[in-house]
């Protein structure tokens, strides 16, 4: 009895009891499989939202955490939030995350983001420790670097080669490279991010953003949402 769902809670209570004035709506002249049908049919059930799951990977303090934040308030970093301290992800943060365009048409995408801890070579890491939490039906992959440091480029190679092992399903993985921080100094040549691409054919895409500014988030979102609902 309690795992049984409301509806069903409901249809046991009105088959049981007489119905008493106002305790029941439903027309007396129902038998019980028309209002199993009634209670069942698809026109009573709420429409369900597609959810897509996202991991965010990449290097320590590239701004995953913050992407994902920035995605979910819709707006960059306040001045506030950049003098916070730098807080680690010591493990996994796993959010449900509604992606609404900035000023776009209104469309909106729902995301699960899985966040993961920047250092692969902790004792516990959850992408090689608890692959089915962190990759399990997983569609796309969102491999941060940050503009200020080519080193989080190159550490790529092993989050991909990483995440290729332990992805064990049949739907192919997609990738998506997103360059953050493009607010400081660039030290990232776009030659190099080009070669980067076509030695990686799973990364179909690739944008220049800000969290700070807010710089390429617009487009970054129209992205994610058009490429995610038109599977
Ligand atoms: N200047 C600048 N700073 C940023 C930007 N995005 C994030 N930061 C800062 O970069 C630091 C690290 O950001 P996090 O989001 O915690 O980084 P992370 O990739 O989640 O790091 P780990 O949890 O260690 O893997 C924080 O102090 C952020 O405020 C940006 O676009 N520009
Ligand atoms: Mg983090």
């Amino acid at each position: 009895m309690l795992f049984i769902s409301n509806i069903n809670y409901y249809l046991i209570i009105c088959l049981r009891e007489p119905p008493l004035q106002g305790d029941c709506t439903m027309p007396n002249t129902m038998n019980t499989s028309q209002l199993k049908d009634e209670l069942t049919s698809s026109s009573t059930e709420p429409e369900r939202s597609k959810i897509t799951k996202i991991l965010v990977a990449g290097s320590g303090a590239v701004g995953k955490t913050t992407l994902l934040q920035v995605l979910k308030d819709n707006k960059p970093l306040e001045i506030t939030d950049l003098s916070q301290e730098y807080h680690r992800t010591p493990f996994i943060n796993i959010e449900t995350v509604s992606v609404e365009r900035i000023g776009g048409t209104g469309s909106k995408g729902i995301f699960l983001m899985v966040d993961v801890a920047g250092q692969l070579d902790l004792p516990i890491h959850a992408l090689r420790d608890f692959s089915t939490l962190a990759l399990g039906s997983v569609e796309l992959v969102m491999l941060v670097l940050s503009a200020d440091n080519i080193q989080t480029l190159f550490d790529l190679k092993d989050w991909i080669s990483i995440i290729k092992t332990q992805h064990n399903e049949k739907r192919t993985l997609q990738f998506v490279l997103v360059m953050n921080k493009c607010d400081l100094e660039h030290c990232i040549d776009p030659g190099l991010v080009k070669q980067f691409m076509e030695s990686e054919p799973m990364i179909i895409a690739s944008f220049d953003i800000s969290c700070k500014t807010g710089e390429g988030l617009d487009e970054f979102q129209k992205w994610l949402i058009d490429t995610t609902n038109a599977k």
